[in-house]
């Protein structure tokens, strides 16, 4: 495994890359070009500038995350043609480049969901939290303005404003898209692209959804082993993965981690190992990625994924707030660097004795 740290670039993220470098063991980022909007063509300028930029920091870009998915590739509306062209397009750009690794994911709408960015802890850190029941209550259009003005003046990844913007229109996109629909309109874009996968060598892995069930309505597909394992043969190709993100399958209690992933041999191509407490059936909040400090067992997990033989990036995943950090909810440096050193003890722990 490649132990790496996910960085939005110049601008856009209060941690830099000097920072990053000297965390013990890391030697990859994870980025994006955080300017452009879902189904713009990336060029090869910006691609070229981001990777000097991070190697000349003395790291390499490990993977993209995300090159994010038009809504009309989700929906199946006819423009979607020209969005998988230029998502093609973009992917040729990157396997050009030697990127070889494009996280992505097929929820409709929003991205991930919180109803919290920072709810206070008893050693007096903040976390990112989640209670059903104020989803259940609030207007979708309060919760994009909630998340937008609660980042500390950061633009949250999957919460674009100029896309938010019309969320009555996406909604009104979706009306007729079922789950089975939203599969069908996965595996035909995962077919479309394969082709350009298989030429580069570049592995696709889709995010499971977060929180792991349907928010406001909408359908969502990626959020437990049956539902990948269909999606694994749906498109039956080494290139269309996963990325195994263990704080999103992990919010429903049900998803057996350690399980998923023995399932998905060949097929993780990215994991994303982080840890949450579950308060009530409701109600659950992220963690240190300490086991004892959550409710998942991350030794199993590591465990996991090395008998397995993963050998892909890893990243810490959503961090606390600690030590009087101000940076985008979720990722600021401290807490995500303990995170790395723990998954990386856990590692080396579970390398050695398993040698012997
Ligand atoms: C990430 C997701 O911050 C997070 O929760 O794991 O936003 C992830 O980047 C996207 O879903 C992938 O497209
Ligand atoms: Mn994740």
């Amino acid at each position: 495994m490649q132990m790496t740290m996910r960085w939005f670039g110049t601008g856009h993220d209060s941690v830099k890359l000097e920072q990053i470098r000297q965390v013990p063991g890391l030697t990859g980022v994870i980025t994006t070009l955080y300017n452009t909007q879902p189904g713009e063509v990336w060029t090869r300028e910006a691609i070229a500038a981001i990777k000097a930029e991070v190697e000349a920091s003395g790291l390499v870009i490990a993977g993209i995350e995300s090159v994010n998915i038009h809504d009309a590739i989700k929906t199946g509306a006819p423009e979607r043609e020209k969005y998988i062209d230029n998502y093609i397009t973009t992917l040729t750009r990157l396997g050009e480049a030697g990127i070889k690794l494009v996280c992505y994911n097929f929820m409709p709408v929003f991205d991930w969901t919180r109803t919290d960015l920072a709810r206070k802890r008893s050693d007096g850190s903040t976390a990112m939290a989640y209670n059903q029941k104020i989803v259940d209550t609030i207007d979708p259009n309060d919760m994009s303005s909630a998340i937008q003005s609660n980042s500390n003046g950061y633009v949250m990844a999957g919460w674009e404003p100029e896309r938010l913007a019309h969320l009555k229109e996406l909604f009104a996109m979706y009306q007729d898209v079922d789950e089975e629909k939203l599969f069908e309109n996965l595996c035909y874009f995962l077919k479309r692209i394969m082709p350009t996968c298989d030429k580069y060598g570049i592995n696709m892995a889709i995010h499971p959804d977060d929180p792991a069930w349907s928010v406001f309505g909408l359908p969502r597909i990626i959020n437990t082993k049956e539902k990948l394992l269909h999606l694994m043969r749906g498109v039956d190709n080494p290139h269309n993965g996963v990325t195994l993100c263990t704080g999103s399958l992990g919010t429903n209690p049900k998803n057996d981690i350690p399980d998923i992933i023995g399932s998905l041999k060949g097929r993780i191509h990215f994991a994303h190992v982080r840890n949450l407490r579950y308060n009530t059936p409701d109600d659950f909040e992220e963690a240190a990625h300490l086991s004892t400090d959550g409710s998942m067992d991350m030794y199993a997990i590591i465990k996991a994924l090395y008998d397995i033989g993963f050998n892909g990036p890893i990243r810490p995943d959503h961090g606390r707030a600690i030590w009087g950090e101000v940076g985008m909810p979720g990722y600021g440096l401290y807490d995500r660097a303990l995170g790395a050193t723990y998954l990386n003890g856990l590692w080396e722990a579970v390398e050695k004795s398993s040698r012997k």
